[in-house]
């Protein structure tokens, strides 16, 4: 009893930073060299994976034989495939609205949801190996994997995910509640100096997050305890993963050009050539030199906080720590707030510094840039334009089928125009392509006036149509079909600012339902053969591989789905379309989609006629 009592202890410690607090604190080095070249997933992933697809191989034969596919055999298909399908979902950045679309986007496609089985997508999370998220879909990512798997609705009912004050002003009028807030994240950054640690503006950031996010502020939560939770270490959830963007020191520029950062459970690097390789994640903060600790250093632990992972990703929004309002800040608490800012670097504020680096002087990127200073920058995920976490996912080492892509970036009106695919498959072309591939996709406009962000819209449908993006050595086969879902108005206007952190729980909760109905064709009311036709796109690849023709049914479904290439690159009507939308709002405080089946009728019901008819232009 006493020996399980002290195993349980260890087996907890593990998990946790090993000072119990924020600070890193020493721990044992593993037994190998901290890093290593980029050129396959590391053995830890693969093995995970062989492991995950014996589950989630069971779990896409039951959704799809759910899903209502004719001339199909699931159970034949999937056993006698040459190697298990992957399914990747990514999650977008854009704020808290972001995280919030995307929980209901995600809840749709989890069985566990009530109602995802019967008229949403269940049972897809649970057949899905990667899931990726960047800014505020790390939020969202974060959250879920780093509470034990936890669903949707747990996370509303635990009391997490609690937006009524900003976390900009946490505690709201409770100034005691606001005292203490500040005094422990003034606590918690000393902590870290006096381990040793420079601290910057993105801890700050880190810690406050952590609030919303974590049971009890998750202060010694770090991001690779996921290794040791059960539902990771049992292949029972998918393999998570956020993404940062490097920024050289000389520029402050981030484009095509800059370097794209993952973090999973295992490691945190790049596939990018200007930097080619992974350091073990649970080790950041560990004095090295060419993946060697340095002297003979001891490693550190506990630098890889859960929240300080998110924070980076996210790390556009921690300027808004620097607008706390100084005049209604009691005297009390502005000594707090002024102590908290004094004592952080004040280099560049939206720049999370990751020092020791742990790239210090490796060698096997084409720059060499990263690796000479002794700090790492990281700032936040979107920055680049990719504002969708795809990067992960195309990786040919990860022999991804199909990606479910969210798109809830705010770039018209609040609405997604696909940009972030844009950037996506032009990066391909670029030097920090390095035989990466993204199938075509139009142009802003095309995905505006084809509306193809009204509906879900399939990329990539042909393999066969993809033989220029490749060179001679890769497999069109390699390149994942894209399912794009972006965020849309069915039952609440979903586009709120990126910048709100304020959400009372009925707005939240509307923006979550609204999800669920973005990712399920309405429940399922808008396409009652939308799920056979994800089970078409998913089996698509394999299929190909195979020399297998479609069925009749998935002909249609992709007449239906999958761009067909055509463009349409005019700018729409958005000054006109913008003027009647307003109009009808004064009048119509509510949309539903009755607005768009409406048949005219009775006064002011042609408007709405007008309204159902223009605002699938967007
Ligand atoms: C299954 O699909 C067929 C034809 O596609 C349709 O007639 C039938 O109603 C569907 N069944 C269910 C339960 O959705
Ligand atoms: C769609 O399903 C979800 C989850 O079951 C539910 O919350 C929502 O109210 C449904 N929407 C409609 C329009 O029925
Ligand atoms: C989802 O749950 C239902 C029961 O609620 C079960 O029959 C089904 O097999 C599950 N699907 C998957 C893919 O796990
Ligand atoms: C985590 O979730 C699993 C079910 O998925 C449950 O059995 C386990 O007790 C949970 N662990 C904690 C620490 O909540
Ligand atoms: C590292 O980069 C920072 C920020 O650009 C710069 O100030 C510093 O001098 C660099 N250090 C080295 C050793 O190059
Ligand atoms: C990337 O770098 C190359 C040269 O190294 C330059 O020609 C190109 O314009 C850069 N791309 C962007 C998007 O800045
Ligand atoms: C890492 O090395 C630097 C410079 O040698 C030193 O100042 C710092 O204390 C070291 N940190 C740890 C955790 O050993
Ligand atoms: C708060 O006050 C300090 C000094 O009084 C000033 O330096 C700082 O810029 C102010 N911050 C804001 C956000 O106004
Ligand atoms: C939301 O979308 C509507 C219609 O596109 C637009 O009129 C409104 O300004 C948008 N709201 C925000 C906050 O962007
Ligand atoms: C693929 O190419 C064929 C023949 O060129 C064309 O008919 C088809 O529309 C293309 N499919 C897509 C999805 O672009
Ligand atoms: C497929 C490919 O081009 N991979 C390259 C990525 O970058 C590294 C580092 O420059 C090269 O070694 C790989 O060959």
């Amino acid at each position: 009893m006493l020996l399980q009592t002290i195993l349980l202890l260890i087996s907890v410690a593990i998990a946790w930073s090993p000072t119990n607090s924020y600070a890193p604190g020493k721990v044992s080095c593993p037994g190998n060299l901290l890093v290593r070249v980029a050129n396959s997933i590391s053995p830890e992933e693969q093995e995970w994976v062989d492991s995950r697809n014996k589950i989630t191989d069971e779990h896409l034969i039951k959704f799809l034989d759910h899903a209502n596919m004719t001339d199909f055999d699931a159970d034949s298909f999937i056993h006698g495939n040459i190697r298990s399908i992957k399914i990747g979902i990514a999650f977008s950045g854009g704020g808290l609205r972001a995280s919030i679309a995307g929980s209901g986007q995600l809840a749709a496609l989890d069985n566990r949801t009530d109602g995802a089985w019967e008229h949403g997508s269940g049972g897809l999370l649970q057949a899905t190996t990667y899931i990726s998220s960047l800014s505020g879909g790390s939020w969202l990512v974060g959250t879920v994997s780093l509470n034990n798997f936890s669903t949707i609705d747990n996370v509303i009912h635990s009391g997490l995910w609690d937006f009524r004050t900003s976390i900009f002003s946490y505690g709201g009028l409770n100034l005691v509640k606001t005292f203490n807030f500040m005094s422990e994240i003034n606590q918690d950054l000393e902590d870290k100096r006096q381990a040793g640690f420079e601290t910057s503006l993105v801890d700050v950031w880190a810690r406050a997050l952590s609030y919303q996010f974590f049971k009890d502020s998750g202060k010694a939560l770090t991001w690779s305890s996921l290794q040791d939770f059960d539902v990771f270490k049992n292949h029972e959830m998918p393999f998570p993963m956020v993404i940062a963007n490097g920024r050289t020191p000389e520029s402050c520029i981030i484009n095509g050009n800059s370097t794209v950062f993952e973090v999973n459970p295992y490691e945190l690097g790049s596939w990018d050539p200007s930097l080619y390789q992974f350091t073990q994640v649970k080790y950041l903060g560990t004095n090295a030199t060419n993946g060697l600790p340095t002297n003979g250093a001891s490693c550190i632990g506990g630098y890889d906080n859960a929240g300080f992972i998110l924070g980076t990703s996210s790390s556009l929004f921690n300027e808004g720590l620097l607008r706390i309002d100084n005049v209604t800040l009691s005297s009390l608490l502005s000594a707090v707030v002024k102590s908290i800012l004094l004592s952080i670097s004040q280099q560049n504020n939206d720049v999370a510094v990751y020092k020791p680096n742990p790239f210090f002087r490796t060698n096997a990127g084409r720059s060499h840039k990263i690796a000479t200073n002794d700090s790492l920058f990281l700032c936040d995920g979107g920055e680049d334009a990719q504002n969708i976490p795809l990067y992960p996912l195309i990786q040919p080492e990860r022999e991804v089928d199909v990606i479910f892509a969210y798109d809830n970036s705010a770039n018209f009106q609040g609405w997604p125009n696909g940009a972030a695919m844009v950037a996506t498959f032009e990066r391909q072309f670029s030097k920090q392509g390095n035989g990466t591939h993204f199938p075509y996709v139009p142009d802003t406009n095309t995905f505006l006036n084809m509306k193809l962000t009204a509906k879900p819209t399939f990329f990539g449908c042909d393999a066969s149509n993809l033989t220029s993006l490749v060179g001679d050595n890769a497999n069109i086969y390699d390149i994942p079909l894209i399912v794009y879902t972006a965020n849309r108005p069915f039952s609440t206007w979903s586009n709120t600012s990126t910048f709100q952190m304020r959400y009372d729980n009925e707005e939240r909760d509307a923006i979550i339902k609204n999800g669920f109905e973005t990712s399920s064709r309405m429940n399922l009311t808008l396409d009652p053969e939308w799920n056979a036709c994800v089970g078409c796109a998913i089996i698509r690849r394999e299929q190909e591989r195979q020399g297998i023709e479609q069925s009749e049914q998935c002909k249609k479904c992709f007449q239906r789905y999958c761009w067909n290439g055509h463009l349409n690159t005019k700018h729409v009507y958005a000054d006109f379309v913008d003027r009647c939308i307003q109009f009808l709002k004064r009048h119509y405080k509510s949309i539903s989609l009755k607005a768009v089946q409406w048949v005219p009728s009775g006064p002011l019901s042609w408007l709405q006629y007008i309204y159902s008819r223009i605002r699938w232009f967007f």
